[in-house]
């Protein structure tokens, strides 16, 4: 293995099993890596016992005071998984002690911690992340590169989705449940992959939000006896105590890029029948594009300038090496790519990134994050309000 960096992993969870698969694979795929990770120390509280997760995942050491762990001399990256309330703090150790740092999406729970993250950032002048994988699914990257080459021409419709169903009334409250861990419910979880999505797809950016509903279904929740076994809520138990939930299960709203184009937004966590369903469906002068992710291999692309007896829907298997993104580096056409891939694609590009080389596609700072943060901040003074919110009063 080449020059190599020590990473810090800062929480555990479903995302830290997520990312520590990441770091584990990547080097093993993409062999050509300026800078590789190694798994130095993983931080967990006492009582989530982080050896056993250390042991599991192969981290060198663990730690349980995350300010030390941050700055042990040793570590080179700082990666944050916890729950969004505590994306901010540790970010800004990492950024004070003047080290790269990722963090999971949304960048944080509240505008303000965002944006206090992004301040740091430009003063630390250090190489900051959002982990927004899907960008990573070959089918969304080669969406991007399309728009980009003119293939679809002007755009006028963006209709994205992101569809889940465990929030079932059974489903104990969880952190995401909670206003003062989450910052918000489907909305923060969910829109913000499909704003980011929307925004790195089109590479345009949005200006207006208005006719914004939220709607909390569940208005209380068991509280849980039990922990998520590392995933959103499987294994978690509730118990006979009930507590009030303040976030929402769904929120849905339109939009305007500064490009012209009109769109629509829709999050939901009891979307009966779809279990984790994002995607959009982006109509244009010359062509249009369509991705879901429960179909994650594919990419239907409509070209409008083909001759009219044969147009119609191609559905792209996003599978070779030698034409779409990232996949040069896994198995030949058709053996297809899973959820997992786009965290160890993303972790490559990161890598790629604090090397001083380009990634295959951008990756999203800080200040990057901010900007979806804006929408969605955007999106919730709309439904309070009851009115059109212009971007530019978002700051
Ligand atoms: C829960 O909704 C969740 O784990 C999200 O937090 C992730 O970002 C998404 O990729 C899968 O579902």
């Amino acid at each position: 293995m080449g020059k190599t960096i020590n990473v810090a992993l800062i929480g555990q969870g479903f995302m830290g099993r997520t990312h520590s698969n990441a770091y584990l694979k990547v080097s093993k795929f993409f062999t050509d890596l300026p800078l590789n990770p190694v798994m130095h120390t993983v931080f967990g509280m006492e009582a989530e016992n982080p050896q056993v997760f250390a042991d599991r995942w192969g981290w060198k050491n663990y730690g349980t005071d995350w300010k030390k762990v941050i700055n042990n001399e040793d570590i080179g990256f700082v990666d944050i998984v916890t729950p969004n309330h505590m994306h901010m703090p540790p970010a800004m150790e990492a950024l004070a002690a003047g080290k790269p740092v990722a963090s999971e999406k949304p960048i944080a729970g509240t505008l303000a911690d965002a944006r206090a993250m992004v301040d740091a950032a430009k003063k630390a002048k250090v190489p900051t992340f959002v982990w927004y994988n899907y960008r990573r699914c070959p089918a969304v990257a080669l969406a991007h590169q399309l728009v980009k080459e003119g293939k679809i021409g002007r755009v006028f419709h963006v209709r994205c989705v992101y569809l889940q169903e465990w929030g079932a009334p059974d489903t104990p409250l969880l952190w995401r449940f909670q206003k003062k861990l989450a910052g918000s419910g489907a909305h923060g979880d969910l829109n913000a992959h499909i704003i980011d999505m929307a925004r790195f797809v089109t590479g345009d950016e949005i200006v207006e939000v208005t006719g914004a509903i939220a709607e909390t279904f569940v208005k209380e929740r068991t509280i849980p006896s039990a922990a998520s076994a590392g995933g959103i809520a499987a294994g978690a138990k509730g118990s006979v105590k009930k507590g009030k939930v303040d976030v929402d299960d769904a929120v849905l709203f339109l939009a305007r890029f500064k490009k012209g184009a009109v769109a629509s937004f829709e999050c939901s966590r009891l979307a009966t029948g779809y279990k984790n369903q994002n995607g959009f469906e982006i109509h244009g002068e010359k062509g249009a594009l369509r991705f879901r992710f429960e179909d994650m291999n594919y990419l239907d692309y409509y070209d409008n300038t083909a001759e009219p007896k044969v147009r119609g829907w191609n559905h792209i298997i996003c599978t070779s090496g030698a034409n779409h993104p990232y996949v040069g580096a896994w198995w030949p056409d058709a053996h297809i790519l899973g959820y997992e891939h786009g965290f160890i694609n993303q972790a490559a590009d990161i890598m790629k990134v604090l090397a001083r080389k380009a990634p295959v596609v951008p990756i999203p700072d800080f200040a990057d994050a901010y900007e979806t943060q804006r929408v969605l901040e955007a999106a919730l003074l709309s439904a309070n309000q009851r009115c059109p919110i212009k971007l530019a009063d978002v700051k």
